[in-house]
């Protein structure tokens, strides 16, 4: 019966993920040293000294959702004198290129969060004397104020591409970083309140620099995947979860009915916080919640029941701050059990609300 509602619904579009590919250079804004080598490729400063260059991803990612992203990055074939580093910078606004030299294109960028690869021991921001990676923020370079590191790195100026992956989860407010598939840094804290000044809406982009000593510096980008779907781990069963997160119909198990009528039980409301906080943690996400009796008593009165069961479901979470136009709620009686009518256990089943998330098309 289910498969009725599924086809009813089948044209609501259900976005799992939003994966970017085929990268086009005006997706990105070049400035300063910067130029383009290829469709998603830059060198973002060529091997000469005193200049300093970034690339700006022009569409902004959404920190209230979860993302990973993946660059390779090329940092100059020259391990002795290579200088200075890249870093991948967050900030909530289009952004420019900071100063030249150890600042490599970040010191001077507020608000801002940065992952830095830095090749040149300054002694007086306390560098490790190899190359290193930290997490920094607010454009400041002296470690004290690291945000995570700096670690030790090998040598990366190698000639090579490496990569690098980027992974954001805002349920747990953690940032990790991988180089070549090896995690070397996670930082864990509220970055849209404490950096962004609340703003979640982010742009990124890659800055390099050079000064006294030099090293050509490229990367082309690889991957990135805004995704729109996040459920708590504590929140809900494994295969409901599935189900939430691939589109599928999910009766709320918990949520329990007495027959004939549309109040539900006490413990009702602790599978009902469980879909309150999946809507507050996807706010690109809209249910539908459908209403459903058993087939004791008359169709007509089960109708109105049922849509009163539902109402009082998008009733509670609108009770709980989900904005109003978020949800939408309908009843349709017995007309679609999915247990026998016949045992009391099967009544119980039908008596029931189902819901199906969606992302509204725009
Ligand atoms: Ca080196
Ligand atoms: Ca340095």
């Amino acid at each position: 019966m289910q498969k009725i509602i599924l086809t009813f619904i089948a044209a609501l579009l259900f976005l799992v993920s939003v994966a970017q590919s085929g990268f086009k250079s005006e997706d990105f804004r070049i400035s300063g040293a910067a130029s383009k080598i290829g469709e998603s490729c830059f060198q973002l400063v060529p091997d000469e000294q005193w200049v300093s260059g970034s690339i700006w991803h022009k569409q902004a990612l959404d920190f209230n959702l979860p993302f990973e992203m993946e660059l390779k990055i090329m940092m100059g074939c020259n391990d002795r004198w290579g200088a200075d580093g890249i870093v991948l910078a967050f900030v909530p606004y289009m952004a420019r290129t900071g100063y030249t030299g150890e600042g490599m294109g970040f010191r001077g960028l507020p608000h801002s969060l940065g992952i830095e690869i830095d090749t040149y021991y300054n002694t007086h921001l306390d560098d490790l004397e190899s190359d290193h990676i930290a997490i920094m923020a607010n454009g400041y370079l002296h470690h004290a104020s690291s945000l995570a590191g700096p670690v030790a790195i090998p040598n990366i100026e190698d000639c090579r591409f490496h990569l690098l992956k980027i992974i954001w989860s805002p349920s747990s407010k953690q940032i990790e970083v991988y180089i070549d598939g090896k995690m070397k840094l996670s930082y864990k804290g509220d970055v849209v309140k404490d950096i962004f000044m609340g703003d979640s809406k982010i742009y990124w982009g890659i800055t390099a620099a050079t000064g006294r000593y030099t090293n050509k510096h490229e990367f082309c980008l690889e991957k990135i995947e805004n995704k729109v779907v996040t459920v708590s781990e504590k929140d809900f069963d494994i295969v409901t979860k599935r189900n939430l997160t691939q589109g599928q119909i999910v009766s709320l198990k918990g949520v329990e009915f007495n027959s004939g009528s549309s109040s539900f039980s006490d413990n009702s409301t602790e599978e009902l916080d469980k879909l309150y906080r999946f809507l507050k943690d996807n706010p690109k996400h809209s249910i539908s919640v459908s209403g459903h009796t058993d087939s004791s008593g008359n169709p007509s009165t089960n109708k109105a029941i049922s849509e009163q069961r539902a109402k009082a479901v998008a009733d509670y979470l609108k009770k709980r701050g989900i904005e109003a136009d978020r949800i939408k709620y309908g009843g349709y009686g017995g007309k679609y059990p999915t247990a026998s009518n016949q045992t009391e256990a099967g009544r119980k089943q039908n008596r029931r609300v189902d819901i199906y998330v969606y992302v509204p098309q725009a």
